[in-house]
């Protein structure tokens, strides 16, 4: 091992944090490639699809989501979806490419018939030799443990902003509810994605202090989404000030440097992103996408021009990636 060899914690301060982000961006960058590849094949990006299974009337206020029922955006509310669909989905994913499926509902919280209908889903996808992944909102305890026996692979629930934050974004759930549900995955060792969102109007202290609640949770998640917010008209954040792209491949390359095991994916908002944006992205550590024609409710970058892009790059999808889970590498 190295001197550069970036160490596994979980006590960062937010001075330190702040200060990742103030360097300049040739020596954060520059760390961040070093971290990356300590632990990484510096050139497999995973992809993961998305399918929402569950569209819209979500009783929550987010106001970034299309999906709240708060939020007059037009989108036409759906019943789950028949399990047939949700097999031609993940089906039609594989062919493409995905080794990860990832189902998303607009609940609060699931009903343990809502689970029950999911864990059929989470069945159908793996028997296709996928892996599953699947964000629902808040859960108990038990209904962690049938995810579990059901054998799925990650659970997304992001914290989406800081503490400090939060609450101009979100009222009907607190940050410690978010908390909460990560702590219930994590004891049942599901592996846990859990990220959030930049370019809602926070500050770079706000950003840093998402990072530092990401890093200092007891155990990295093993998958850290961040999301460029999909400005999405109707809803509050709708028309808030787009974030410098230098400032999103800045939140990237901390992301990497303080939570060095983790697969950092560059997740919604890469539409809008040109290509050296994302091969910036990647430069600064982010190894893993969302990938088809679209996220959600919202479209997702072009499969062509991200194939394109890949090969321009010389990026292999879904190649084999370091053992990220902490307690695996331990
Ligand atoms: N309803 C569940 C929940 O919120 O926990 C699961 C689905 S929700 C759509 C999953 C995540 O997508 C949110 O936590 C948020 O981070 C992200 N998201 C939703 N709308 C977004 C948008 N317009 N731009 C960027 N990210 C978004
Ligand atoms: C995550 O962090 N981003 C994805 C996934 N987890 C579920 C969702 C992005 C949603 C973007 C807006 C939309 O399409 O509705
Ligand atoms: Fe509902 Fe999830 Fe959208 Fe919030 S982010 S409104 S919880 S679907």
């Amino acid at each position: 091992m190295t001197d550069l060899v970036q160490a596994i914690r979980h006590d960062w301060t937010l001075d330190e944090i702040k200060a990742l982000f103030a360097k300049p961006f040739n020596d954060l960058l520059f760390q961040a490639q070093t971290t990356h590849r300590e632990y990484f094949d510096p050139n497999a990006v995973q992809i993961s699809s998305l399918l929402s299974v569950k569209t819209g009337a979500c009783p929550e206020d987010c106001s970034y989501c299309s999906q709240s029922v708060k939020n007059d955006t037009g989108l036409e509310r759906e019943r789950l979806l028949p399990i047939e669909e949700v097999r031609q989905a993940a089906l039609k994913a594989k062919q493409n490419g995905a080794s990860r499926f990832c189902m998303g509902a607009a609940w609060r919280n699931p009903t343990d018939k809502n689970l029950d209908a999911v864990i059929e889903m989470i069945s159908v996808v793996k028997d296709l030799g996928m892996e599953t992944c699947v964000t629902l909102g808040m859960l108990t305890q038990q209904q962690t443990k049938k995810l579990k026996v059901a054998g799925l692979d990650y659970y997304n629930h992001n914290l989406d902003t800081s503490p400090e934050y939060y609450k101009e974004v979100i009222t009907t759930r607190t940050y410690q509810d978010r908390l909460d549900t990560l702590e219930n995955v994590r004891a049942e060792n599901i592996n846990v994605c859990s990220g959030g969102i930049v370019g809602m109007g926070e500050t770079v202290l706000d950003r840093a202090a998402l990072l530092q609640q990401l890093a200092n949770l007891p155990q990295h998640p093993q998958s850290v989404p961040i999301n460029l917010l999909v400005q999405v008209e109707n809803t509050p954040l709708h028309g808030t000030e787009v974030l410098d792209p230098i400032e999103f491949v800045r939140t990237i390359a901390v992301a990497r440097v303080i939570m060095p095991k983790s697969n950092v994916r560059l997740s919604a908002g890469r539409k809008d992103m040109s290509e050296e944006m994302q091969a910036l992205c990647f430069l600064a550590g982010a190894n893993s996408i969302f990938y088809g024609d679209r996220l959600l409710t919202t479209p997702n970058a072009d499969e062509n021009s991200d194939l394109k892009l890949f090969d321009k790059l010389g990026v292999k999808p879904n190649a084999e990636q370091h053992q990220s889970s902490e307690t695996a590498a331990a």
